[in-house]
């Protein structure tokens, strides 16, 4: 659609730079080249028209120039796709593909607990740089002390999410030491590798800048804690945040996927270290997932998945607990999770010769084998903006 100055109409991303969700849509729509705009919530019509559109007060939402208006980020990328096929930014050789999906299933979902324990377990070392960035999301104007009173409402409501995403202080040393191993792993890839699966970014990394932007590579506490220990991998935020694939590190690099469908061999160690401390989390996420879809009462197509039969932007299915590094992990289930997963899984299923060949024979060397023969006892899909059964 033309503007009036003749210009195509921009797309709108109505997110804010600390948010999650918003970094990974932001990172998609950069380097796609989509001409966008970035609004911020704290704009009159985001309230007049978003929130009552998704029925929820939620960030990332894109608005097309065409006014239609998506949540959730895997949506919006899937819109983006279908919408500019060019560049591609996922690799169609089908192992690298299934790695790709699995890949952003667990970063978009296994690594908010980690985000948000750095972002609010430290929350007074960095109260007002948090204070400055939720008060900017929903304060407009110069008032100083206005905006950052504002913020407050809403980091004691994100703050008071930890215990449900069983971050505690029984909890809290396991999770530091499986922080550190992770990104020690990714730092070693992204020496060797512009991106995870080679030259050219895939939904991995997009998945990977949700908890690696906003509050892992920004927030004052964690952001030094990656800078330190993992500097190259803080590198890889900055760029993907910079338009193309090219970049002045990595000159003789091909801006392609690795070749003949290969995993590259740093990130078989990255694979470790996810397979290691997801699988036995995922496994209780299915068990509970199962149990609730097969218990009374029968439940058709389009049901909410939700326990209290609630419209939540992180629904639950009730408690789950389970051995976890040590400790007992308890904490609130996350069936969205499975729906990203179960897209990996779905893509591992339909691999055939060959390739079912050296996806089995990658699973065996990275201990992947248990979780990928997990199995959902319904599917689900998203409708009008929240999980539901197909
Ligand atoms: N699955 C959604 C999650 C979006 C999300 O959690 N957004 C956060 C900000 S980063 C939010 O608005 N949360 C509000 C809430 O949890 O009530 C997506 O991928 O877009």
């Amino acid at each position: 659609m033309a503007g009036g100055n003749g210009q195509a109409k921009p797309y709108t991303l109505w997110g804010v730079q600390h948010s999650l969700y918003a970094g990974k849509a932001r990172a998609y729509l950069i380097k796609k080249g989509v001409p966008y705009r970035e609004v911020y919530p704290s704009h009159p019509d985001f309230q007049a028209r978003i929130v009552s559109a998704v029925k929820s007060l939620v960030i990332p939402v894109l608005e097309t120039p065409e006014g239609a208006i998506i949540q959730d980020t895997t949506d919006i990328i899937e819109h983006l796709q279908t919408r500019f096929p060019e560049p591609r930014m996922e690799p169609e050789t089908p192992v690298q593909h299934a790695v790709s999906l699995l890949l952003d299933a667990f970063a978009s979902e296994y690594m908010l607990p980690l985000a948000m324990h750095y972002r609010w377990s430290y929350r007074a070392e960095q109260e007002h740089f948090l204070r400055a960035e939720f008060g900017r999301a929903v304060h407009r104007g110069p008032d100083r002390a206005a905006r950052l009173a504002t913020g407050e409402q809403f980091m004691a409501y994100f703050a008071g999410f930890l215990p449900a995403l069983g971050v505690t202080d029984e909890t809290i040393p396991a999770l530091e030491a499986s922080y550190l191993e992770l990104i020690e792993a990714l730092d070693i890839h992204f020496q060797a590798h512009p991106y995870l699966l080679g030259g050219r970014p895939a939904l991995a990394d997009f998945g990977f800048m949700a908890p690696f932007f906003a509050h892992l590579g920004r927030d004052p506490v964690p952001a030094s804690l990656t800078k330190k220990r993992a500097p190259n991998l803080y590198r890889w935020t900055e760029r993907m945040n910079t338009a193309g694939f090219a970049d002045g590190e990595f000159t003789d690099y091909p801006e392609s996927y690795v070749a003949d469908d290969a995993i590259p061999e740093t990130l078989e160690a990255v694979l470790k270290r996810i397979f290691a401390d997801w699988t036995p989390g995922l496994i209780a996420e299915a068990v509970c997932f199962n149990a609730w879809v097969q218990g009374e009462p029968a439940k058709p197509a389009g049901h909410l998945v939700s326990a209290d039969g609630s419209r939540k932007v992180h629904p639950t299915l009730g408690g789950i607990a389970y051995p976890w590094r040590g400790v007992m992990m308890q904490r609130w289930s996350a069936p969205h999770v499975l729906w990203l997963f179960s897209r990996a899984a779905e893509a591992a299923r339909g691999l055939e010769g060959d390739a079912r060949d050296r996806f089995a024979a990658l699973l065996a060397r990275t201990g992947g084998t248990e979780a990928m023969q997990i199995r959902l006892a319904r599917p689900m899909k998203r409708n009008d903006y929240a999980l539901v059964l197909a």
